[in-house]
C-alpha cells in the first residue's frame, strides 16, 4: 500500500484583532516561524513502525488547512492532530474517504473525543500509536474499516525500544530543526494541561544512548541542526538529565526544551545543560503569585509551592548561559484584573529573555474543562477550532471575557515590543554575547 502521514501544521489563532496586532509583534512573529518549521514526531514513529513492503511518505497539510494532491495518490493516510486544527483534519478526512481512500486519526484529540472522530475516520486510534500500528495496517489491508483501536488495551509501550524516527522522510523538505523525544509524561497533573491526558502511564525516561542514536540520525540531513526536545518535561531526574547532558557535549548542539522549576536547583546540571548545548528552557510558571496558583497542580500543589522562588529559580537558570522562556497563562481562577501588570512586571524584573502570555484554554479531556462545564462557564462548548490558546472561550472567575481579552492585548503590546525585548535581553547579551537563541543555526 502506499501510505500517507499527513501533519496538520502552522499555528492557528482567530481572534482578529490579537492577529492583526499582537501576532505581527517581533516576539512572537520569531516563535511563529520556528513553529512552522517542525515536523510531527508522532507520525514519524509511526512510520518507523510501519510494516516492511509498504510505500511510505510524509506529509503537511498547508497553512490554509488544505491536504496537498499528492495524498491523494495513498490507499491509506494517517492524519495527526491537535484540538485546533481537528475541523480542518476531519474536513481533510471525509475528502479523502469520499475518493474511496482509508483514513486513520490519532492523537491528544482524537483520544478523548473518539466518538467524534469515528464518524470522519475508518480507524480512530486511542493513545500512543507504535503498538497498534502494524495491526491497524495489517487491518487497512484486508480492506476492514470502522475500528476504534485502543492502545490502553494493547501491551503497554516500553519506550526503552522506541526505533529511530524516520527523519529519513523529511529528506527533500527544507527543516533544520527537529524533535526529538528524550522523556514521555510528566509527574505532575496540572487541571489544564492537554498533554497528561494521553499519557497516562508513570513519567518515562528514554536510554541516553537511544536519543544519542537519533541525534545521528538526524545529522545525516543536517549538520548543524537546531534541536527541540518534545518533553513535556525534561529535567525532572537530575541524575539522568546529567548523563544526557554529558552524552551530548560532544556533539556540539544547540537545543531547548520544556522542563520544570526546579531544574534551577541544581547548579551542576545547569553547567552540564549549557555544555551541552542548551539555549533555552521553556518554564511553565503560569503566575507569579502563589495565591493565584493554589490547587492548580492536582497532585502536590506544585506550582503554588514553588512559586515564591520563581524569580530566583529564573535568575538562577539564566545565569548559567541558558535562556528562560517564562510561560504564564492569563484567567486562572484566582486572576483578577490586575494579573496583567503583575505578569508584566516580573518580567522585567527577572528580566525573562523571553516571555510566552496565552489564555487559560479548557482543553477536551482535562478536569478543567470538565469542571468549568459544570460550572457552566465554557461560553462555547465543543468549539475546539477555539483552542488556539489565543481565543477567549469560557468565563473567567474574577473578570469578564472581554476584560480578558483586553488584558491580553494590552500585555502583548508591552511585552513584546521592539524596546522591551532589548530592555529584557540585554543583561543576558551583555554576559553571555549577542546572539538570537532560535534563529542563529537556522540555514
Ligand atoms: C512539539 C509540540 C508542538 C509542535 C508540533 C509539531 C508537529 N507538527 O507535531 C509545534 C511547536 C508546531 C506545536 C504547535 C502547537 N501546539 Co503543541 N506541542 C508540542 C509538544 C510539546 C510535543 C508534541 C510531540 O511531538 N509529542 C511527541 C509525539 C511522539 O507524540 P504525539 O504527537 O502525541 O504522537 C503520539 C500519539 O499521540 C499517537 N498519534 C498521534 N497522531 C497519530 C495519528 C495516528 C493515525 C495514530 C495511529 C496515532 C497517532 O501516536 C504517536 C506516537 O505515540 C506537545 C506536548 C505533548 N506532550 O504532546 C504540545 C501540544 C501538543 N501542543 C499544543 C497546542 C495547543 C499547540 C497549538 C495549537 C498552539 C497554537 N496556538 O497554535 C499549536 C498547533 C500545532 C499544530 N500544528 O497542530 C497542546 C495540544 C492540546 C490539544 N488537545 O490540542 C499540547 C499538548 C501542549 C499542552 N500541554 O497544551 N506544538
Ligand atoms: S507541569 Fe506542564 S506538562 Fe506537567 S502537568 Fe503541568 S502543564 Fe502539563
Amino acid at each position: 500500500m502506499k501510505i500517507g502521514f499527513l501533519a496538520m501544521s502552522g499555528i492557528r489563532a482567530h481572534d482578529p484583532k490579537l492577529l492583526a496586532l499582537g501576532m505581527s509583534l517581533p516576539g512572537v512573529l520569531d516563535r511563529g516561524r520556528v513553529i512552522a518549521m517542525l515536523p510531527s514526531l508522532g507520525l514519524l514513529y509511526l512510520a518507523a513502525v510501519t510494516p516492511e513492503g509498504h510505500d511510505v511518505h510524509y506529509f503537511e497539510a498547508e497553512a490554509d488547512g488544505k491536504e496537498p494532491a499528492e495524498i491523494y495518490s495513498c490507499d491509506l493516510v494517517a492524519i495527526s492532530t491537535f484540538s485546533a486544527q481537528v475541523f480542518e483534519a476531519y474536513a481533510i478526512a471525509d475528502r479523502l474517504r469520499a475518493r474511496g481512500i482509508q483514513v486513520a486519526m490519532g492523537g491528544l484529540h482524537v483520544t478523548v473525543q473518539p466518538d467524534e472522530a469515528r464518524q470522519h475516520a475508518d480507524h480512530v486510534v486511542l493513545g500512543e500509536g507504535e503498538t497498534v500500528w502494524p495491526q491497524l495496517v495489517a487491518a487497512a489491508e484486508r480492506g476492514e474499516r470502522n475500528r476504534v483501536w485502543d492502545a490502553y488495551a494493547f501491551p503497554s509501550l516500553d519506550i526503552r525500544q522506541l526505533p529511530i524516527p524516520r527523519y529519513d522522510l523529511l529528506a527533500d523538505r527544507p527543516y533544520n530543526r527537529f524533535t526529538v523525544q528524550t522523556t514521555r509524561g510528566c509527574p505532575w497533573r496540572c487541571d489544564f494541561c492537554a498533554s497528561n491526558v494521553m499519557l497516562r502511564k508513570p513519567y518515562r525516561k528514554r536510554p541516553v544512548d537511544q536519543v544519542v542514536r537519533d541525534i545521528h540520525e538526524i545529522r545525516k540531513l543536517r549538520r548543524r541542526p537546531f534541536l527541540e526536545f518534545a518533553d513535556d518535561n525534561t529535567f525532572v531526574d537530575k541524575a539522568w538529565g546529567k548523563d544526557l547532558c554529558r552524552a551530548l557535549i560532544p556533539l556540539k548542539l544547540n537545543w531547548f526544551t520544556e522542563t520544570d522549576i526546579s531544574v534551577a536547583d541544581d547548579p551542576e546540571l545547569l553547567t552540564l545543560m549549557r555544555q551541552a548545548g542548551c539555549r533555552q528552557v521553556l518554564v511553565g510558571l503560569e503566575s507569579t503569585g502563589a495565591g493565584e496558583l493554589q490547587g492548580v497542580e492536582l497532585h502536590a500543589n506544585f506550582k503554588a509551592q514553588r512559586a515564591r522562588r520563581y524569580l530566583d529559580g529564573v535568575r538562577r537558570i539564566q545565569s548559567h548561559g541558558i535562556t528562560v522562556n517564562g510561560c504564564f497563562i492569563l484567567g486562572l481562577d484566582g486572576h483578577t484584573p490586575d494579573v496583567f501588570e503583575q505578569v508584566l512586571e516580573f518580567a522585567n524584573e527577572a528580566p525573562l529573555y523571553d516571555v510566552q502570555i496565552t489564555l487559560l484554554t479548557p482543553f477536551p479531556g482535562t478536569p478543567l474543562y470538565d469542571r468549568l462545564l459544570r460550572e457552566n462557564r465554557i461560553l462555547e462548548p465543543e468549539r475546539w477550532d477555539l483552542c488556539t490558546l489565543f481565543d477567549v472561550n469560557f468565563v473567567p472567575k474574577q473578570m469578564s471575557p472581554q476584560q480578558l481579552r483586553d488584558g491580553l492585548y494590552w500585555l502583548a503590546e508591552r511585552l513584546y515590543a521592539e524596546e522591551s525585548l532589548e530592555q529584557r535581553r540585554r543583561p543576558f547579551f551583555d554576559q553571555f554575547g549577542r546572539k538570537p537563541v532560535y534563529l542563529e543555526s537556522v540555514a
